[in-house]
């Protein structure tokens, strides 16, 4: 570490004495981020590419690019890598898994998965402390080679991605009961069309029957939820995304489920952050897919922007970190995977931080008075307040590399492990 402990500890109490100042209670804001669990997407791991079909095709108009050695071949050597990622965060998070991350020695057809084939999963989760989140693949497969799932005109089509998700919801509730935590499964289909459909409105109204056969059967909260993730667009399905915005809305708000708010699936310059406090009034919880998408869902690392600063300060505004579940969403094959990961998990805590340390009270009192200047001034004096003293002392005392030391256990792992896999 290039700080000393005792300069850290300075630096630390100097910016408590900043932020009392203005009401904020540092210990209290590290006390609240140490309970967020970010639930981390096995997927950044092997670029999507999962254990059915070792070597299969990336489809359903989603892309990782890039060639960076390393890539998990195996659940193992996935375990392996996440357990690193892990090591490098401040407190106790989660893992987000995909349908096509089953063990098995034998072909099992997605409509025929079983708890057993995740039990694997389980046991390193139970080790580790991790809950786990499920999502059905609904791509990637011959039966979604045109671009149709749980929307197709074939029923037999349909029938299939129904068990599909039928199935996935019965492992989500294996991890909930399990890891006495609930997982989350979320259901998202790449369903659409490249060019101007002729009826829009036949996909949706089978979607929405789909839908309703899935989740026909009731899981105890306690063990299950179920998300629905809206998209505005993808590769190959540019003109009309069946799933949209306005769809997912009105149908989780009519079947009280969660709606997953991906933050590279809307129109460029549109941002999630704004529809949070909107969706809260109406809905019970919400799941994030934390992304960015640069120019349109690239599903790049997450960076420290101002987009992800948005979204970390209208969850904790509207004091929502119980009713958002936070996941992760990218998945970046040109860079350190594992670093990808890290720095993505860490710039989300890192924000959440900061919205954390925000003089709630202050700018309210402002706005109510109708003293915008104060407002805006307060607002731009904040992000130059110390709040990075904050994080690392963050660091520090939860026992993670601080600054960029986590590139130093990230490069030793790269040498002595990832640079060993062909
Ligand atoms: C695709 C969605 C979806 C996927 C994962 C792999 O646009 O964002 O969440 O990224 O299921
Ligand atoms: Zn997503």
């Amino acid at each position: 570490m290039t700080l000393s402990e005792s300069n850290l500890q300075t630096a630390y109490s100097l910016a408590k004495e900043r932020y009392a100042a203005l009401g904020v209670d540092t210990e209290k804001a590290l006390a609240r981020l140490e309970k967020v669990a970010i639930s981390l997407h096995c997927w950044q791991g092997d670029d999507v590419g999962g254990f059915e079909n070792p070597g299969g095709e990336l489809s359903g108009g989603i892309a990782a690019t890039g060639n960076y050695p390393g890539k998990a071949r195996t659940a193992d050597e996935l375990r392996k890598d996440l357990d690193v990622v892990y090591s490098l965060l401040p407190g106790s998070h989660r893992l987000n898994l995909h349908a096509i991350y089953l063990e098995s020695d034998s072909k099992v057809e997605r409509d025929a998965l079983e708890p057993r084939h995740f039990s694997a999963w389980k046991d390193w989760a139970k080790t580790n402390g991790h809950g786990v989140d499920f999502n059905p693949t609904c791509f990637s497969h011959p039966k979604s080679a045109d671009g149709f799932t749980l929307a197709h005109r074939d029923a037999g089509i349909r029938k299939f991605w129904i068990e599909h998700c039928i199935a996935s919801r019965k492992i989500g509730e294996y991890f909930g009961k399990e890891l006495r935590t609930p997982a989350v499964t979320n259901i998202w289909i790449p369903d659409g069309y490249k060019d101007s459909p002729a009826d829009r409105r036949t996909p949706r109204e089978l979607l929405r029957d789909s839908l309703d056969a899935v989740l026909a059967e009731k899981i105890d909260p306690r063990y299950n939820l179920d998300a629905v993730e809206p998209k505005l667009f993808g590769i190959g399905s540019e003109s009309y995304v069946v799933g949209s915005m306005e769809f997912y809305t009105a149908y989780a708000l009519s079947r009280k489920i969660l709606l997953t708010l991906d933050a590279g699936h809307f129109h460029p310059t549109e941002t999630i952050a704004d529809k949070i406090s909107s969706l809260l009034i109406y809905l019970d919880e919400l799941l994030l897919h934390v992304s960015r998408g640069v120019r349109w869902d690239s599903d790049h690392v997450v960076t420290f922007n101002d987009d992800l600063q948005a979204i970390a300060h209208e969850i904790v505004r509207n004091d929502a970190l119980e009713r958002i579940h936070i996941g992760l969403d990218y998945f970046d094959a040109s860079i350190n995977r594992v670093a990808a990961w890290t720095i993505g998990a860490r710039n989300t805590l890192r924000a959440l931080l900061m919205a954390l340390l925000e003089p709630q009270a202050i700018l309210k009192q402002y706005e109510v008075e109708g003293d915008f200047s104060s407002r805006l001034a307060l607002q731009e004096e904040l992000k130059s307040m110390p709040f990075g003293a904050v994080w690392d002392y963050c660091c520090s005392t939860m026992n993670v590399p601080v600054g960029m030391d986590f590139m130093n256990v990230i490069k030793d792992y790269e040498r002595k492990e990832l640079a060993k896999r062909a």
